[in-house]
């Protein structure tokens, strides 16, 4: 592709292009053979058949030929811990060699050293640990990332992490979305009183941290290792009556009910879902909230119970696919291997894992009328592929033909 001057105030022609545009109401990925992409400052004006560009607006645009490559929107990270300090490379070894849970947690594995580690890292170490992570996102395409708290535990700790995530943003031509993950575990301090813990997650930390603008959505984690439904229940409330929208790490171990939870709450989304039932698919497609598939985890962790993917397609639930990138369950900074893994592991097809990453990941993070997909209005954010085919997104391993990528119009 010529390189143009990219003069951010002229409007470009993206032409000569195949489009997958996502949009909703076309078929599939909603294929445009001669394509082209207008952008106007940092909006789509034109997302479709070159032939319907207006004259007046190609005769003005700085144009770029695309030499038949595909446009998708870019791509969209929607559940990430990518905010993290150190990494838990000996805990993956230590169970190589054979070690229990139990044992790894005795020799002080686990969400703790996390946590502690998170606690002893400065504001700049954290932001210059966690930079190079974005940065492999970002090199695929991925124009806008969630990234979650939730390994400081503490009100100041949690404020660094969503601080870190903000400067994360303003650092790189990106969206980030933060979200409030207090309810992740119960910190050592806590002494075992979750109720008290949850108390001052709802009551203090997340009304003090909303007052900064330091969070977009709050999310828990329902499960017997973390917290009950009655106490995501209790965050939830705040968060409502805060005005922000909820997630929830759901079912994922076992089955809570957390994908009703979400539902009950609105959620935006509810993620992981491997031991999720009909009931609970039924209780999402009725509240619109998404299915966050996160089959970097089910791996990792060799998890056999496949999410019921058939029953959130039968009940018309939509599909996201994510990275899930945490030191402990997901060390995975590639969200095209996390498509490659959510077909290969859970059998969804070509169209839903592209969808799931970009259309269906906007929808998870309350952003779709913003991205998420190449429609007149929404934010220029695009991704040049070096493919032949959309189906190469998904069916290769560990290769990256991105060849350029668009955030904003920028
Ligand atoms: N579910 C997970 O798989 C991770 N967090 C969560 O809520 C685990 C995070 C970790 O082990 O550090
Ligand atoms: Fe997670």
């Amino acid at each position: 592709m010529a390189s143009a001057p990219y003069d951010h105030g002229l409007p470009r022609l993206f032409r000569n292009a195949r489009l997958a545009t996502l949009a909703a109401g076309r078929e599939g990925l909603g294929t445009v053979e001669r394509g082209a992409v207008a952008i106007e400052g940092r909006r789509i004006v034109h997302a479709g058949p070159e032939a319907d560009v207006p004259q007046a607006f190609a005769a003005r645009a700085v144009t770029v030929d695309c030499e038949g490559r595909w446009i998708t929107p870019g791509l969209i990270d929607c559940h990430t811990h990518l905010v993290h300090a150190g990494n838990r490379a000996n805990e993956f070894e230590m169970r190589l060699d054979g070690a229990t849970y139990e044992k790894v947690a005795r020799a002080g594995g686990g969400i703790v050293s996390s946590v502690r580690a998170l606690r002893a890292a400065g504001e700049e170490a954290l932001f210059a640990q966690s930079l190079p992570r974005l940065d492999a996102l970002i090199a695929e395409g991925v124009t806008t990332v969630e990234m979650k708290s939730g390994y400081g535990l503490d009100l100041d700790n949690e404020r660094k992490s969503l601080r870190v995530a903000r400067r994360l943003g303003a650092a790189r031509n990106v969206t980030v979305r933060t979200t409030f993950l207090g309810a992740h575990a119960l910190p050592p301090e806590a002494g075992g009183d979750s109720d008290g813990y949850i108390a001052r997650v709802a009551h203090e930390m997340l009304p003090a941290l909303a007052k900064e603008g330091l969070v977009d959505a709050v999310d828990g984690f329902c499960e017997g290792i973390a917290f009950s439904p009655e106490q995501i229940a209790r965050a939830f409330d705040a968060a409502l009556a805060l005005g922000i929208p909820v997630k929830l790490h759901a079912d994922q171990l076992s089955n809570l009910g957390g994908a009703a939870l979400a539902a009950r709450y609105g959620a935006l989304s509810a993620d992981h879902l491997e031991h999720a039932d009909e009931a609970g698919a039924a209780a999402m497609a009725a509240a619109g909230t998404v299915a966050v598939m996160l089959p970097g985890a089910f791996y990792f962790i060799r998890e056999t119970k496949v999410p019921p993917v058939e029953l959130f397609r039968r009940h018309g639930v939509p599909m996201a696919v994510a990275t899930d990138c945490n030191p402990g369950t997901a060390p995975l900074t590639s969200l095209l291997l996390a498509m490659n893994m959510a077909a290969t592991l859970f059998r969804m097809t070509v169209a839903e894992c592209l969808a799931g990453a970009t259309r269906e990941a906007a929808r998870a993070l309350g952003v779709l009328a913003e991205t998420g997909t190449l429609e007149p209005g929404k934010w220029a954010d695009l991704a040049v592929w070096d493919i032949e085919s959309p189906a190469e997104l998904v069916y290769r391993m560990g290769f990256n033909p991105l060849h350029a990528r668009i955030w904003r119009g920028q």
